[in-house]
């Protein structure tokens, strides 16, 4: 059934080309997302690369999560950046010098010995420790793996669900769009629009002395993005005063599956796990409650801080009067990814699918890959960041959704075309999602990693 990379040489050379690019960027204890524009250790990244490097490296793998999890804060948050030491201050900005980790995270636990930013990123991990844990068990037990990252993911997932509901209902909300992970995906423009953007002068982007201005975020976004980070940091990290704060589809889709997993590393640890299953049902229904529209047959962000529509006004959030905030109107590929959980009912998967095969998506139609934004919105644009080009780490995490609802045709599709993009691109961290053509860095992490896991 692997259609187009069936012959094994052809294969066989792309594992080995995915291979080169996760060693270049492997610094000894974890591996950065790309060598040039991203110079430390990423959260999410780290995830989806160890996912990929399983395949490659189990040992290394365990070390990429345990590096990460060593620099886990008191109060349970993992943070979205661990600084490497040796890399000059200004290769990336912000760096350690404006997160101030170790004195303004004192009181939220942040660690000593090592300098973090101070926001979090989608929780893949607990997932990622699983799929790592499966791909050498003998190994994992016997360097006692799960026993050793179990009670910090733990952590994690109680910090997200307690200190970060703050909508009140149950999910998590994100607190900057760094947070969620699509940095300037339209569905943050409502939002931002009401935060005073940081002056300009106040700081120096050290993105674009490697990516294309047009295909990155703008400077008034980069402002916004200050200004938030800023006033978290000089509150201490303290949680739930920020102006920003969104309940986002796919962070807490990855927050219910990342639970999913953590009973099934429960269960090998010798519990039963049952009551960490039943919460991620029970999760998966808040999630449907909250951010799911029958009638545009996807999931939306809500705006925890937004103003509540009078029930029953416009499609979006009818009748949901009692739910604080609003659902933000822009279709993102965050808005799909809640097809990877299994308690789905299958009215919502049939419906996902079908929205991601429309014209708003193209999935196996008009596009080549899905963008992370609606084909037919007004903000689309196929090259700039999360505003429409199509990612890496989305399709492998849509791929295993359509998988496990039996779409098999359609993720073996995707799949191909996956691989075939990545191979053309020499692993590029986004495309244009029509024609395939590359943007951002190229021999990017989790781009090879991913293409790596679907490899086997
Ligand atoms: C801010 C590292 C990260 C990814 C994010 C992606 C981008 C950072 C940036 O790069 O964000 O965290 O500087 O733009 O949006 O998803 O984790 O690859």
């Amino acid at each position: 059934h692997h259609l187009v990379y069936d012959p094994p040489s052809l294969s066989g050379s792309l594992h080995l080309r995915a291979a080169a690019v996760l060693e270049a960027n492997w610094t000894g204890a974890s591996t950065v997302p790309s060598r040039g524009l991203y110079p430390h250790q990423w959260s999410w990244d780290s995830a989806f690369i160890a996912i990929g490097l399983r395949h490659l490296s189990p040992l290394r793998a365990q070390t990429e999560l345990e590096t990460l999890l060593a620099a886990q804060w008191g109060d349970g948050r993992i943070p979205h950046i661990v600084f490497n030491p040796s890399v000059p201050l200004d290769a990336y900005f912000p760096s350690p010098d404006f997160w101030r980790s170790s004195t303004a995270g004192h009181t939220a636990g942040a660690p000593r010995t090592v300098q973090t930013s101070g926001i979090v990123q989608p929780p893949v991990h607990a997932l990622a420790a699983w799929l790592v844990h499966c791909a050498d068990p003998g190994l994992s037990r016997a360097r006692g793996f799960l026993a050793g990252v179990y009670p910090r993911l733990a952590a994690w997932h109680r910090y997200l669900l307690h200190r970060r509901d703050l909508g009140g209902g149950g999910l998590a909300s994100v607190v900057h769009p760094w947070e969620q992970g699509m940095d300037n995906s339209p569905c943050w423009d409502a939002p931002l629009s009401r935060i005073t953007p940081a002056p300009a002068r106040s700081f120096r982007r050290a993105d674009l002395d490697h990516g294309a201005a047009e295909d990155r975020p703008t400077d008034l976004d980069y402002g916004r993005y200050v200004r938030l980070a800023t006033d978290y940091r000089d509150g201490q990290y303290a949680d739930g005063a920020s102006e920003f704060a969104v309940e986002d589809p796919s962070f807490n889709a990855l927050l219910i599956a990342s639970e999913h997993a953590l009973a099934r590393i429960a269960r090998e640890l010798g519990a039963t796990g049952t009551a960490r299953h039943a919460r991620a049902e029970r999760l998966t229904g808040v999630l449907i409650e909250r951010l799911w529209d029958p009638a545009e047959g996807m999931f939306f962000c809500r705006d925890v801080r937004g103003e509540t529509p009078d029930a029953g006004r416009g499609s979006l959030d009818a009748g949901r009067g009692s739910l604080t905030g609003a659902l933000i109107p822009e279709r993102s590929v965050s808005g799909l990814i809640p097809l990877l959980l299994p308690d789905l009912p299958r009215d919502i998967t049939a419906a996902l699918v079908r929205t991601a095969s429309g014209p708003h998506f193209g999935l196996g139609d008009s596009t080549r890959l899905p963008p992370s934004y609606d084909l037919l919105g007004e903000a689309f644009d196929p090259h700039r960041y999360w505003r429409g080009p199509a990612w890496f780490n989305t399709s492998w995490l849509l791929e295993r959704g359509l998988r496990l609802h039996g779409e098999r045709t359609r993720a073996e599709a995707l799949r191909d075309a996956v691989l075939e993009t990545a191979a053309a691109t020499d692993f590029a961290e986004y495309v244009d999602p029509y024609d395939g053509e590359a943007c951002g860095a190229t021999g990017f992490s989790w781009t090879a990693a991913l293409t790596l896991d679907l490899l086997h």
